[in-house]
């Protein structure tokens, strides 16, 4: 389908951040733009080295695969390519993509006139990535604190930092991500589940007003918080999920070094005990 029938009112020009009108254009369904450039031009390179660095490596196990950050003797200096160099420039190929991604995404909301929610909201996946590979690094003083780029490898590195702490799920900020992920998925599951017992009330009925959804949630649990409302909560249970997942690993070190569970003592120590 080459252009559906609605995208000719919505596809005008201009509302670009950068280039002006030179790259204001589609590619099929595709908006382009300066933006689009730079993803491309990323996210090409990016996997090209990361196809590179599988071939200069021992295998071709995909799960195995793996493109190691320097070693921590190298502190923030630029590595040798085959040293953990090829990890700091895929680093900036993915930042660098990933960014432009956001600003694609900035421009469409621009042209189309409407808020800039799913940029921002995707602005924290960023910063959660970023958070990992560039701000804990740097605080720490040496790339080689960044998770390697492997499908096992990372896992093994979730792990090993994790036990560096001696038992992770003591940080209070994970417990609280975590908690935002659980609530996520139940305001999920609920706004799901409502919608669709609403859109599909059995053979021959008609499908059911936002009233009947209020009315469920009023006689369930005496409380509605609307359908603007939901999409409000979901979207800040799922930020506040990934702000605090980035909190909980960036204070793992650079503000607390040892084990977790230890975090615990200042309520130990309150004097009402003692
Ligand atoms: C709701 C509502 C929706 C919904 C949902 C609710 C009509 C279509 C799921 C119910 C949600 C509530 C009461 C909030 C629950 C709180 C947490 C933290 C999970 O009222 O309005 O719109 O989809």
């Amino acid at each position: 389908m080459a252009m559906l029938s609605f995208e000719r009112k919505y596809r005008v020009r201009g509302g670009t951040l950068l280039g002006g009108d030179l790259f204001d254009f589609w590619v099929g369904p595709f908006y382009v733009g300066f933006f689009g450039i730079t993803t491309a031009f990323f996210s090409f390179l990016g996997t090209a080295l990361i196809i590179y660095g599988a071939a200069i490596g021992p295998t071709w196990n995909i799960w195995q695969i793996n493109i190691a950050p320097p070693d921590l003797s190298y502190g923030l200096a630029l590595a040798p390519m085959k040293e953990g160099g090829l990890w700091q420039i895929i680093t900036i190929c993915a930042t660098g993509a990933f960014v432009s991604w956001a600003l694609r995404e900035v421009e469409i909301c621009r042209k189309l006139g409407i808020g800039y929610h799913v940029p921002f909201a995707f602005s924290f996946a960023i910063l959660a990535y970023v958070s990992l590979v560039i701000v804990r690094p740097v605080l720490l003083g040496a790339w080689g604190h960044g998770f390697p780029y492997g499908i096992l490898s990372h896992l093994d590195w979730v792990s090993n930092v994790g036990y560096q702490y001696l038992h992770f799920h003591y940080n209070p900020a994970h417990m609280i991500a975590i908690t935002f992920f659980f609530t996520n998925a139940l305001a999920l599951a609920l706004h799901g589940g409502l919608i669709l017992s609403a859109a599909n009330p059995g053979e021959g009925e008609r499908m059911k007003t936002p009233e009947y959804e209020d009315t469920f949630f009023r006689d369930t649990i005496g409380y509605s918080i609307g359908t603007l409302g939901i999409h409000r909560l979901g979207v800040f249970l799922a930020l506040s999920a990934v702000f605090w997942s980035a909190v909980c690993i960036v204070i793992s070190g650079p503000f607390w070094s040892r084990g977790w569970p230890e975090w615990w003592g200042w309520w130990l120590n309150l004097p009402i005990w003692s």
